[in-house]
């Protein structure tokens, strides 16, 4: 059975933008992963300590059979490929791939919360979701558009 997903892509060391588009790129070719589309770059203001570089986040949706804990490890092995550096809580990462929604189900689990619970205080994710899945059903039960229509943007901006 095929499941939709929608991931959040973020970084903020060494080249941040090159990271978040090579690290496209390999999840594009995934063979697990199918019909893969990725929201525009923003770059963002830090959430957390301010004392860190700004960040460049995408969010992606594509389709997969993986079940959601292997597809965690597929997404945690990438990060891995990128050399992650996961330093003090809410500190800089060079690459981090956060599962926001698998297809509409509700995940408890030790190493996976989903729907991700930051989505709606974030506008790094809600304004790249609401770009690729404007209809898209929040657990408030707002559409995405409609969310990243009240988020305050915070600096957010395009970059590519
Ligand atoms: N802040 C921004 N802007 N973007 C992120 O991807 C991000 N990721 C994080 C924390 C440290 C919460 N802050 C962030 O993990």
């Amino acid at each position: 059975m095929v499941h939709r997903c929608f991931i959040g892509l973020g970084a903020n060391l060494e080249q941040p933008l090159i990271t978040v588009q090579r690290a496209a790129e390999v999840l594009a070719r995934h063979p697990a992963l199918h019909n893969w589309r990725c929201s525009s770059l923003y770059q963002s203001k830090p959430m957390g300590p301010q004392d860190q570089p700004d960040y460049v986040n995408a969010v992606a949706c594509f389709d997969t059979e993986l079940q959601p804990l292997d597809l965690l490890d597929t997404l945690q092995s990438i990060e891995q490929q990128f050399g992650r550096l996961r330093g003090r809580r809410w500190g800089p990462r060079t690459l981090d791939l956060d599962l926001l929604f698998y297809a509409n189900e509700n995940i408890n689990h030790e190493r996976l919360t989903v729907p991700h619970p930051g989505i709606l205080e974030r506008e790094f994710v809600l304004i790249p979701l609401a770009e690729l899945a404007p209809d898209l059903l929040l657990p408030t039960g707002q559409t995405a558009a409609v969310a990243a229509q009240q988020i305050p943007l915070n600096d957010l901006c395009k970059v590519v």
